[in-house]
């Protein structure tokens, strides 16, 4: 199933606005199906291994700070082709440069609150899922 699943997280601030249901229907409506999915609140120290590629950025201690503050939504989608389609859902990390029609041009507030995760290759979209799900978790 390597390249039919993705990982996501629907981020703080988007959990807490209440726009969780929404995206929710944007990825069912584009064709993802739901293999996984819980309300779980990220400790720095998970939040810091999660984005440890970006340690050595000038905004990993904001970025992990920002992503311990408040549950996320975490979930494992599968689709034809998921991790490339699904980035293209998202839109771009900034959502002034997103297009019409993404997550983040719909429900980003920032470069940094920018609503939705989504993995960016096959390697680290197993590598994620398997950070927050068990195999019984997985469906
Ligand atoms: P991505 O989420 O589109 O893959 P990455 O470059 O992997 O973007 O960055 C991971 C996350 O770090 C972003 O989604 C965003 O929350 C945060 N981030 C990225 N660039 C910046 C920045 O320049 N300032 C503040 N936060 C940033
Ligand atoms: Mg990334």
């Amino acid at each position: 199933m390597a390249n039919n699943i993705t990982f996501t997280m629907i981020k703080p601030e988007a959990v807490a606005n209440g726009t969780t249901g929404k995206i929710i229907d944007m990825i069912i409506e584009n064709g993802f199906t739901i293999k996984a999915m819980k309300l779980k609140q990220l400790s720095k120290e998970e939040a810091g291994e999660f984005y440890a590629v970006h340690s050595e950025r000038p905004f990993y201690g904001e970025l992990v700070d920002y992503m311990s503050e408040g549950p996320i939504v975490a979930a494992i989608l599968e689709k034809d082709n998921a991790v490339e389609d699904f980035r293209a859902l998202i839109g771009s990390t900034d959502p002034a440069e997103a297009a019409e029609g993404t997550i983040r041009k719909a429900y980003a507030e920032s470069k940094a609150k920018n609503a939705c995760h989504g993995s960016d290759s096959d390697e680290n979209a197993l590598i994620e899922a398997n950070f927050h799900f068990s195999a019984s978790e997985m469906f």
